[in-house]
């Protein structure tokens, strides 16, 4: 008899009955029950507000998928580590003060006590208790190459971040030391508190050269797969850059499950690497812009392509917030072979 959720088989490799699945952003804008609880606050005070934070969290469950992510953002642990962050319209979260100087660094704690995320094992202990272990909660970071740009300030803008850290190495480097172990604490703390399963986001590496990918990027992978592997074994990790071209490191970074951009071909990694769980790798814009027919072709030829183990189902990348719900629906209903 299963003893476990499917997501959490799926990842461990173990025999599955059907391919689970969830999407990144899977609680976001495009669902209209997401704006009316969310009622035009703004970010981070919405994420403060944990039973609402909950509340939204648990949203996507009335669609049917097999897990539920929380809702914080992967700028939450900077802002945790003395960082405050405001959500703008068109940048995504920019810091009040970004990271310019040692004296800035300094001031970022890199041990950040759980205290300081409260509203974060708050929102956790209260998701656990809604689902009351009908699915299990993944938890998440983002990578230190990915944070570090929101922190200088610069975010999607590569040219920008490269710019700073040819100008300001040292820094730079500080802070990946100080985001990387501060994530591993903060990823530690919420498997130790229930966390089923974890992704590390790397979104913006996928853009990076081949030798500032091995530094800025897979070093990171490597060292906090590894470590919070060791505090945590069982519980399952999982890798996503945004349509990497450096598949092969994906693969070696130490996570049993690697994320899949539209790029990559889901059968093929499968035969070239048996031993990984892939998850992936339906188009987004597919759910944004095509129909519902044309969703429900896409998760059947990417269930086909996946052999129905060792495969995730999910998106190339997170949920847009244009998104027609019935396309939302028609992706899970499709992977629960209900249509
Ligand atoms: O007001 C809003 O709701 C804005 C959109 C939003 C959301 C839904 C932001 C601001 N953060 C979040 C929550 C969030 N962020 C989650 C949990 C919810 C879920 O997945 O269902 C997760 C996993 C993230 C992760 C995140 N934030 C990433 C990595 C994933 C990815 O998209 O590549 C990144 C890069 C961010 C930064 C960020 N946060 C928010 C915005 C608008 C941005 C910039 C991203 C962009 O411009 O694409």
């Amino acid at each position: 008899m299963p003893t476990d959720h499917l997501l959490l088989r799926a990842a461990k490799g173990e025999s599955i009955e059907r391919v689970p699945v969830w999407a990144m952003r899977q609680a976001g804008r495009w669902d209209p029950e997401f704006q009316r609880v969310r009622a035009g606050q703004d970010f981070f005070s919405f994420s403060e507000d944990v039973e609402r934070a909950a509340q939204v969290s648990v949203l996507p469950a009335r669609f049917g998928v097999d897990a539920v992510i929380l809702f914080y953002d992967i700028t939450t642990l900077p802002f945790a580590m003395g960082l405050p962050f405001a959500l703008q319209p068109e940048k995504g979260p920019m810091p009040d003060r970004p990271i310019r100087t040692m004296a800035d660094l300094e001031r970022l704690n890199p041990d950040p006590h759980p205290d300081s995320y409260a509203h974060i094992t708050g929102l956790l202990a209260r998701v656990r208790q809604m689902l009351a272990g009908k699915l299990p909660v993944l938890v998440f970071a983002g990578a230190p190459f990915t944070v570090a740009s929101y922190c200088i300030g610069t975010g999607k803008d590569l040219a920008a971040t490269r710019a700073f850290a040819a100008e300001n190495p040292k820094v730079f480097a500080g802070l990946m030391d100080r985001l990387g172990h501060a994530t591993v604490g903060f990823v530690n703390t919420m498997l130790s508190l229930g966390g089923d399963a974890w992704q590390l986001f790397d979104s913006w590496a996928g853009k990076l050269s081949e030798t500032e990918y091995d530094t800025w990027a897979q070093k990171w992978h490597v060292d906090i797969l590894a470590k919070t592997a060791k505090a945590n074994p069982d519980k399952p990790s999982i890798l996503f850059v945004k349509e990497s071209p450096y598949l092969d490191k994906l693969c070696a970074a130490g996570a049993p499950v690697v994320s899949l951009g539209e790029h990559h071909n889901l059968a093929e990694a499968r035969s070239r690497w048996p031993h990984l769980v892939f998850q992936g790798n339906v188009p987004e814009r597919i759910l944004r812009a095509g129909t519902p027919e044309e969703v429900r072709q896409a998760v059947k030829n990417c269930l086909s392509q996946g052999g129905g183990h060792k495969h995730i189902l999910n998106l190339n990348h997170g949920v847009d917030r244009t998104t027609p719900p019935a396309n939302f629906q028609a992706y899970v209903d499709t992977a629960r072979g209900l249509i």
